[in-house]
């Protein structure tokens, strides 16, 4: 009868204190994000839908999909004046020699800040499609 009354008391506590949904006061949002070599070496296409708290950058969006496929998803970024610049994605490096470099897009629009900053839309479908300049 103790355990039952104690088992009563814990629900009624965890209940009234929400410790039991802590997503709910956060509102998330999910983005579609693609990340394509078309061309150099293996060419590869790998997509995800990703789920974060509306307000994150980019790179939160990049670091969960990094999170939950390591083997798809993995980057790497270098810190520079403008914030993190990415620098490989699945092990594939820009380089300044052959001038290439991951490209960021919205649909088929390029962005205009870095993934540090940038702040995706609900249902947003972002791409880092390997490019040249
Ligand atoms: C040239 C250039 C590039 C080249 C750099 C390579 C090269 N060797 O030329 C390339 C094409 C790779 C590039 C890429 C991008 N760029 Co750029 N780029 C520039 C530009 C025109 C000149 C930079 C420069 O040479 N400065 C002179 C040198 C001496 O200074 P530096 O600090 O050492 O320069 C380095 C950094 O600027 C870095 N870099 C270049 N672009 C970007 C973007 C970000 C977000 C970061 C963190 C670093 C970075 O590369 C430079 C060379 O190593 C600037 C505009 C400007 N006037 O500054 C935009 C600019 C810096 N780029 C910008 C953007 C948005 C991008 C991209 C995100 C575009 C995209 N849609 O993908 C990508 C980066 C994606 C990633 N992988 O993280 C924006 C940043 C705005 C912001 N508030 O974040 C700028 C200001 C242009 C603009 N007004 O839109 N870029």
């Amino acid at each position: 009868m103790l355990s039952f009354t104690f088992c009563v008391l814990f629900a009624l506590v965890v209940n009234v204190w929400g410790l039991d949904a802590p997503a709910a006061n956060a509102q998330d949002i999910t983005v579609e994000y693609t990340v394509i070599n078309d061309l150099q070496g293996n060419k590869f296409k790998f997509s995800m839908l990703v789920t974060v708290p509306e307000g994150s950058v980019l790179l939160d969006v990049m670091k969960k999909a990094e999170q939950m496929k390591p083997e798809e998803f993995s980057f790497t970024t270098e810190e520079t004046s403008w914030g993190p610049f990415v620098t490989s994605i699945h092990h594939l490096s820009g380089s300044s020699n052959d001038k290439t470099y991951w490209r960021f897009l919205s649909g088929t629009t390029p962005l205009e800040q870095g993934v540090g900053t940038y702040k995706p839309r609900n249902n947003e479908n972002i791409l880092a499609i390997f490019s040249t300049y």
